[in-house]
């Protein structure tokens, strides 16, 4: 259990950023499974962030100018009866005495309580994303216009979105959220590693899983930061493959994207490695390219410089190597322009990682790529999937800025944009190109989780090793885990 203090910091730092304002939180809810039977309950994070409370239908309230009661958290009532059968609630007196809230009440009084706090106020912070909870601030402040009507008297008028102070707040992370973050880097390095040594022919994808995630439990680790990836063969070349049913064969590549989640923070790990335990000699090849890429982000990833150009750098390596081994037609810099790439790696090169495994924070400031600073925490993660149902591709001759092309996706919408880059590629022209068919059906990812420091970068999951020798060398270890039966 995280320290009661470091929330309390956070609050203290948080009311800073909304003035003389309020802010209502929501907590997240369960989800139904089915019948009485729910979805594994994980709380919120912004609402983690600033409570350490992990309940379910809970809202804390943050009201810096309130003279007594500051911060309120309204949660489930102590109830006997349910607790036998739904499990250990704090209740208001565990509120204050356990989660320094200044008073706690039962959220069933939650609009009868704000009733008298939102009187005077000119605007409510929320998480106006959680559509529900926003129209529910909504309607109660609708019904307090009467009050403005009749007497004159200020009520709020508006809703403020919090996501933007928490993009900022989470971004940046202190020595006490580092040790989680480095905890949740090595638990999750060493359940890769056993996945490593345990993977052999005639295993399912799940069977893998279970020793990974095994470990991860068994190190402390509560949850998983997402579901795992455990990807064989040409499923890896499925970005968000997660149905990992598929019996693994001899001669196949295992990508595995999976992280524990240590005090709600996520690591966030890729690795593949040969089935068998030995690269043939076209996975190894296509294993060096996106090594090569991800070692010349690692030298961009410092300090001062921008997620973009980290991009930009394991772009430049892997389009020079796609095109020497002939994937892609050159010469380099043409086919760099025209971004051809992406026929191969068609996401980013990294994300903010945190107590969400995509986490809070924005990657431009101003209009600008935003700059590297320390306590800042990110992943580098090239990839390249050969789909092997793509014998011959066609390249567009068109040459765009893929970040225009995002921008315009962000602003039209990814329905209009697309029309839009189909007919722009229509009109350019095509060339069809047939790929080597060695290459076929291999899908490479690599990522490890990279935090900013004061004395420069650190790889917080640098002990599992990338070295396509060592990392054989690992798959030929004796499983720690047995295998039943
Ligand atoms: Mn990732």
């Amino acid at each position: 259990m995280t320290d009661q203090i470091f929330f309390a910091a956070r609050r203290a730092d948080f009311m800073d950023r909304i003035g003389g304002d309020i802010a209502i939180l929501p907590a997240a809810s369960e989800a139904v499974r089915n019948d009485d039977v729910h979805h594994p309950f994980r709380q919120n994070s912004d609402f983690w962030y600033l409570t350490g409370f992990a309940e379910p239908d809970a809202v804390a309230v943050l009201d810096p100018a309130h003279p007594d009661e500051p911060y309120v958290l309204f949660v489930r009532p102590k109830d006997r009866e349910t607790e036998t059968w739904d499990g250990y609630r704090s209740g208001v007196e565990g509120a204050v005495a356990e989660y320094g809230a200044d008073a706690a009440y039962p959220i069933a009084d939650l609009d009868k309580v704000l009733r008298t706090r939102l009187g005077g106020r000119r605007a409510v912070y929320t998480a106006t994303s959680q559509h529900q909870f926003a129209q529910r601030l909504t309607r109660l402040m609708t019904a307090l216009r009467s009050v403005a009507v009749r007497y004159g008297r200020p009520v709020p008028d508006r809703l403020i979105d919090t996501s933007p102070i928490f993009d900022e707040m989470r971004l940046y992370k202190t020595a006490d959220e580092i040790d989680s973050l480095r905890r949740a880097g090595d638990i999750s390095a060493a359940g890769h590693a056993e996945a490593m040594r345990f993977t052999k022919p005639g295993l399912f994808e799940y069977q893998v899983a279970a020793a990974m995630e095994y470990v991860f439990r068994i190190k402390g680790s509560r949850r998983d930061g997402y579901p795992s990836i455990v990807a064989g063969g040409a499923n890896a070349c499925i970005l968000h493959y997660t149905e990992n049913d598929s019996e693994l064969r001899d001669g196949d590549l295992l990508l595995i994207d999976a992280g524990a989640e240590y005090e709600y923070f996520s690591a966030d790990i890729t690795r593949t490695f040969p089935i068998n335990g030995r690269f043939t000699p076209e996975q190894r090849t296509i294993y060096e390219l996106v090594l090569g890429a991800q070692l010349a982000a690692f030298s961009v990833a410092v300090e001062g410089t921008t997620m973009r150009a980290v991009h930009e750098a394991s772009v430049d390596t892997i389009t020079e190597g796609l095109v020497g081994l002939g994937l892609l037609p050159g010469p380099i810099d043409r086919a760099r322009r025209m971004n051809h790439y992406r026929e191969f790696f068609m996401h980013g090169t990294g994300h903010w990682l945190g107590h969400d495994v995509h986490d809070s924070g924005t990657y431009g400031l101003d209009g600008k790529p935003r700059h590297l600073e320390v306590g800042m925490s990110f992943t580098v993660e090239p990839g390249i999937y050969i789909s092997s149902e793509r014998p011959t591709i066609k390249l567009p001759l068109l040459e765009y800025d893929q970040e225009e092309w995002t921008e315009r996706r962000l602003m039209l919408g990814a329905t209009a944009a697309k029309e839009l880059e189909v007919a722009e590629r229509e009109a350019a022209g095509f060339e069809e190109f047939e790929l080597p068919t060695q290459f076929l059906g291999i899908g490479v990812r690599i990522e490890d989780d990279i935090l900013i420091t004061e004395s420069g970068p650190e790889n917080l999951t640098g002990s599992l090793p990338t070295d396509p020798d060592e990392v054989e060398a690992l798959c030929a270890e004796t499983p720690t885990v047995p295998l039943l039966g």
